[in-house]
């Protein structure tokens, strides 16, 4: 059984990569190798899969790569995935989330794949207040530029399956954390930020929510929905783990055994999503996942990792001032 994986050079698309191969999947991975891509996430276990250096809007590549590999089942992770960018500049997400998406569900269609698993977010909900979940069935309300464009990959998929009968397969994670983040992302932001004893920014007062899922996690629901999710469905995949930013922050800064007075207010995120939370009875009683990872125990190990790897994580700084200059203010 051969999986093709986008965006797999990616933060949680390589951690999916080798647990796939694992589980003893054939697997070859699609990736253009944007700023967020890094082959180095993949570097234990390039040998065993084909890699293509390609973008998922080129149809004409994209087909040639279905031509050789004729793989059973698409995981689609490649995307643009940071909202403060999106804020910024959304072309490349419009480019890549949209229409990188539909050229991979066309394709695809044309190959007859079995199955098309799309990586979808619990963005695409909106926000909630301080009380509630998401269900699979809520309506969409999405508030950013990425999550905006991050649901009309989701409604086309919706619509190949509705339209034509395609094997679509739609998962929505809720926030992810774990080794290998790009420093863009909240959680190694805080890492590197205390690193150098620099000003930690938190969003307005700190007070939005997020549901924090361990990598591992997230990788092994896919897997399970590779098996086992019914085509036209779609399975939140969320932890249970709910903390408050300034928590999160304040829980890396006693791991670090950094103060907390690093902590800098900044301007708030425009149209900055409250909170989310996903109801996952869906995925537990159907395909009998369930997140296993605690936060106190994923936050210590990510923690770890970041200081373990630190050379990795300071070689990406220099692409970060630019936007750094630009948000935190
Ligand atoms: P990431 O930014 O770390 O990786 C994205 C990967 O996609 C990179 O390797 C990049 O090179 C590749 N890519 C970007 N544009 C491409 C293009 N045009 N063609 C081919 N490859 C391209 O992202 P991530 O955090 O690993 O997220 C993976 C997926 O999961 C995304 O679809 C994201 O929307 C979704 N998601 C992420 C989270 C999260 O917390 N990180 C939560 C829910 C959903
Ligand atoms: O410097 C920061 N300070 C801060 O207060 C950053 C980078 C973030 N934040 C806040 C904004 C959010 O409330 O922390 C929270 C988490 O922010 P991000 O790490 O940027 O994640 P978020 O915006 O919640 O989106 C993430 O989860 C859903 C991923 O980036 C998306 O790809 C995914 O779909």
């Amino acid at each position: 059984m051969k999986i093709l994986a986008t965006g797999a050079a990616g933060f949680i698309g390589s951690e999916f990569v080798k647990q796939a191969l694992e589980r003893g999947y054939d697997v070859c991975v699609v990736d253009k190798l944007t700023y967020a891509g890094d082959l180095k996430r993949l570097e234990d276990v390039l040998d065993k899969v084909s890699f293509y250096r390609a973008d998922v809007t080129n149809k004409e590549f994209v087909e040639h790569i279905f031509e050789r590999e004729r793989p059973d089942v698409v995981v689609h992770w490649a995307a643009e995935s940071h909202v403060d960018r999106s804020i910024l500049d959304a072309t490349p997400f419009l480019d890549t989330n949209i229409k990188g998406t539909f050229v991979m569900l066309d394709t695809a269609k044309k190959f007859g794949v079995e199955k098309f698993v799309n990586i979808s977010t619990d963005e695409v909900y909106g926000e909630l207040g301080e009380s509630g979940s998401f269900t699979e069935t809520d309506p969409l309300n999405p508030n950013s530029p990425y999550s905006v464009s991050k649901t009309s990959a989701d409604m086309l998929g919706r619509a190949f399956y509705r339209t034509y009968g395609f094997p679509v397969v739609t998962v929505r994670p809720s926030n992810n954390y774990g080794p290998w983040q790009y420093p863009e992302k909240l959680i190694p932001v805080v890492i590197l930020k205390a690193l150098y004893d620099e000003p930690v920014p938190l969003y307005g007062r700190g007070e939005n929510v997020r549901e924090w899922l361990f990598v591992a996690d997230c990788a092994q629901a896919v897997l399970d929905v590779v098996a086992k999710g019914e085509p036209g469905e779609v399975y939140n995949v969320g932890s249970g783990e709910e903390r408050r930013n300034i928590e999160v922050v304040k829980a890396i800064l006693d791991i670090m055994g950094k103060p907390h007075d690093l902590i800098t207010f900044v301007k708030d995120r425009p149209g900055h999503d409250f909170r989310y939370s996903l109801d996952t009875s869906k995925i537990e009683s159907e395909l009998g996942w369930k997140a296993r990872v605690k936060f106190e125990e994923g936050i210590e190990l990510t923690v770890k990792w970041y200081l373990d790897n630190r050379k990795w994580l300071e070689e990406k700084r220099r692409y970060l001032e630019e936007l750094w200059s630009k948000v935190y203010r």
